[in-house]
C-alpha cells in the first residue's frame, strides 16, 4: 500500500504500524463536495492543529501517550475516479481490521464512510452506525449522482437495512429525507440510541458540521444552529458505554477557516474519541 508522504503525524501517533493496535489514516477525498470544496486538505490540517494540544485529557483523566497509535499518513486517492478511490479506502480498512487493529479515518468528504462501513459490515452483520451530523445525508440522488456526500447515509441504509442507523444532531434535510428518516426510524434521542446499541458493535461517523458554524466555520456545508464545542463533547461522552469498532471525522474544509479553529476543534474531538473508545486496546 503506497501512502503519500506527510511531514507531521497526529498527536502522539508516532509508533510504527506493526507496534500499534490503533491506526489513523487520512482519506483526503474531495470529489463530490459541491458547496465549498477543500476537504482534501483536512487530514494534514488536523495533524498540524493537533500538535498544539496536550496529549492528556483532563475530562477523561487519560493520556494519548499511554496508547500505541500509528498515523500512517494519507491514502493515495485518485481524485478523478470516485469508485476507484472508494475501493482504495475499503481495501485499506480491510487490511487494518484484518490485522486486528482499530481504524480511525480522517476525511475528506463524508462519502468516505461508505466503503468503511461496507468493510466493517462484512465482519459485523449486526453493525449499528451512529451518525453525528447537521445534515441527514439521506438523498436518493444529489445532482444526478447516487454517490455523494449528500447521499452517503442513504447508501449505508441500502447496505445495512432499517434499524441499523441512528442519527444525532440532525437539523437540516429535505422534506423527503426527513420523511424517509422517520419511516426508517433513524432519528433518536441519546437514551434510545444507547438502547439500540446494547450488545451491538458500533461504527461512529462524526461530521464536524454538527458543531455550530461559529465554533467550526471551516466545513463544506455550514448549517447554523449547531452545538457548542462543550455540547459536542458532552454528546460524545454520553455514548461512552458503546462498543465502537471504528470511527471517522469528516467534512473539515480548511481553506474556509484561516484562524484554524475548526481544525483545532476537529483534532480535539479526535483526541477525546480515541481516549474514550480505544482505551481498552493494548496500552503501552
Ligand atoms: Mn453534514
Amino acid at each position: 500500500m503506497e501512502l503519500q508522504f506527510n511531514p507531521s503525524k497526529f498527536l502522539a501517533a508516532d509508533l510504527p504500524y506493526e507496534a500499534s493496535p490503533i491506526v489513523i489514516v487520512g482519506c483526503p477525498l474531495d470529489i463530490t463536495s459541491t458547496f465549498r470544496p477543500g476537504t482534501r486538505f483536512a487530514p494534514q490540517a488536523i495533524r498540524e492543529a493537533s500538535l498544539g494540544l496536550e496529549t492528556y485529557s483532563p475530562l477523561l483523566d487519560r493520556d494519548l501517550e499511554d496508547l500505541k497509535i500509528c498515523d500512517v499518513g494519507d491514502l493515495n486517492l485518485p481524485q478523478d475516479n470516485l469508485e476507484g478511490a472508494l475501493e482504495v479506502i475499503q481495501d485499506y480498512v480491510a487490511t487494518v481490521t484484518g490485522d486486528g487493529k482499530f481504524p480511525i479515518l480522517i476525511g475528506g468528504e463524508h462519502l468516505i464512510s461508505l466503503p468503511v462501513v461496507r468493510e466493517h459490515a462484512r465482519h459485523h452483520p449486526d453493525l449499528l452506525v451512529i451518525q453525528l451530523d447537521a445534515h441527514a445525508d439521506l438523498r436518493q440522488e444529489y445532482e444526478g449522482e447516487s454517490l455523494s456526500h449528500a447521499t452517503v447515509m442513504r447508501r449505508i441504509a441500502d447496505i445495512l437495512g432499517e434499524g441499523s442507523i441512528c442519527q444525532l444532531g440532525i437539523r437540516s434535510g429535505t422534506r423527503e429525507e426527513m420523511l424517509y428518516a422517520k419511516e426508517m426510524g433513524s432519528l433518536y434521542e441519546v437514551e434510545e440510541v444507547l438502547r439500540q446499541a446494547t450488545g451491538r458493535p458500533v461504527y461512529l461517523t462524526l461530521d464536524l458540521d454538527i458543531l455550530d458554524p461559529g465554533v467550526a466555520p471551516g466545513v463544506s456545508t455550514p448549517e447554523p444552529g449547531g452545538l457548542t464545542f462543550q455540547e459536542g463533547i458532552s454528546l460524545i461522552s454520553s455514548l461512552s458505554s458503546l462498543r465502537v469498532v471504528g470511527f471517522d471525522l469528516v467534512e473539515l474544509s480548511p481553506p474556509y477557516d484561516p484562524t484554524q479553529q475548526s481544525a483545532i476543534a476537529a483534532a480535539k474531538l479526535i483526541r477525546e474519541l480515541i481516549l474514550q473508545f480505544c482505551w481498552d486496546t493494548d496500552r503501552q
